[in-house]
């Protein structure tokens, strides 16, 4: 069984980048074989809860409110309109809901909101997911109070190529709401984003950050850049398919037992080159027609490449997903005071 490593230095990684394209899929196959089912994918559908008019500058970002994307500033979504898509999500399958929002951070009034849309979409029997931006430890407490399992923050990209992308907040901010996620007991989703004009040394940087973490994120999303108009990022040189497959591989074996998510970027993907993704090692998707703001596969389509690839849908780990009904009680409660 290969051992979890968290000394990974960034040269080992880019070594690993470099290798012949076959032998690092080959490897990367190997260690998904010995810590995973390799033909069970794990699903997840996003919601945006909160869109747009988001006061940050990621240069990716189409929620940005200084960009000129088309995307509307929208309030808070109410909890029954959350609970339809959940039901939605579930019904076509489904198995984790998603709910984004585009803040900078959390106002401590929306919390219990929140929390109240948490509660009602555990009593699906879903897992949730939750990603609002930078958390405060009372807040990262709330959440998980509320019944949240998973927190998405994501680093983005290598410390150094950071600060080309994003001015209004550090790295280490991000690593401070990391270090408030794991202290409340949430689960941790982390990754980053490739294709933005990123060298591979930079990419390497971005997984090595990763992969020293205290711990290995429990799900490591790998987006490629979806290009909106308006963005800075727009019209970026496309990365080569191949060096995202390369990506998602030297994932896989970095972080051995982490679930390593296809991300946003599917909807660009031919079908052959997502199954290199999944032999390089991905085992989880965004699943359903929407990410936040912009489009993904239709659900027919990934239900027939699933059968086309003979993969199923990961089910739901019931004993670590109990779902109490106290809990629900308590945050509608504290949503409607
Ligand atoms: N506002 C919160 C934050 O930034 O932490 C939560 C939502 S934000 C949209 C979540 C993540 O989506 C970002 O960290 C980024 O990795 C990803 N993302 C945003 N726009 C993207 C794009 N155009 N292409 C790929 N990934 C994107
Ligand atoms: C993540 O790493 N990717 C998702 C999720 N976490 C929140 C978001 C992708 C967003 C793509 C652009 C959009 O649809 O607005
Ligand atoms: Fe705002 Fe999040 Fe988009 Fe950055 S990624 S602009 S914080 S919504």
């Amino acid at each position: 069984m290969t051992a979890l490593r968290h000394d990974w230095t960034r040269a080992e990684i880019l070594a690993l980048l470099e290798l012949p394209f076959a032998d690092l899929v080959a490897r990367a196959q190997g260690v998904h074989r010995e810590h995973h089912d390799p033909n069970a994918v794990q699903v997840s559908t996003l919601l945006s809860i909160k869109t747009g008019g988001c006061p940050e500058d990621c240069a990716y970002c189409p929620q940005a409110a200084r960009y000129a994307t088309g995307v509307e500033a929208e309030k808070l979504m109410d909890l029954d309109a959350v609970l339809a898509k959940a039901q939605a999500a579930k019904a076509a399958g489904a198995t984790r809901f998603c709910m984004g929002a585009a803040w900078r951070s959390p106002k401590d009034r929306d919390i219990p909101k929140v929390a109240a849309m948490i509660g009602a979409v555990k009593a699906l029997g879903m897992e949730t997911c939750a990603t609002l931006g930078m958390l405060s430890e009372p807040q990262a407490h709330a959440l998980k109070h509320a019944g949240l399992d998973y927190y998405n923050h994501n680093l983005d990209s290598a410390p150094e190529f950071y600060t080309e992308i994003i001015h209004t907040r550090e790295y280490q901010d991000r690593l401070d709401t990391l270090g408030h996620v794991r202290d409340a007991g949430l689960k941790i989703c982390c990754g980053g984003i490739v294709g933005m004009g990123e060298s591979r040394e930079q990419r390497a940087g971005l997984l090595h950050a990763l992969a020293t973490l205290p711990a290995h994120p429990d799900s490591v999303p790998i987006n490629r850049l979806v290009q909106v108009a308006g963005t800075p990022l727009a019209g970026t040189r496309a990365l080569d398919p191949f060096e995202f497959v390369r990506t998602i591989a030297a994932a896989r074996i970095a972080m051995p037992k982490s679930m390593v998510r296809l991300s946003a970027g599917r909807a660009e993907m031919s079908d052959e080159l997502q199954a290199l993704c999944f032999l390089a090692g991905a085992n989880s998707i965004f699943y359903g027609e929407k990410l936040l703001t912009t489009g993904n596969p239709d659900v027919e389509h990934d239900q027939a490449l699933f059968a086309r690839l003979g993969i199923h849908a990961l089910e739901v780990d019931v004993e670590s997903n109990t779902v109490h009904a106290d809990i629900v009680e308590r945050c509608a409660a504290e949503a409607a005071a």
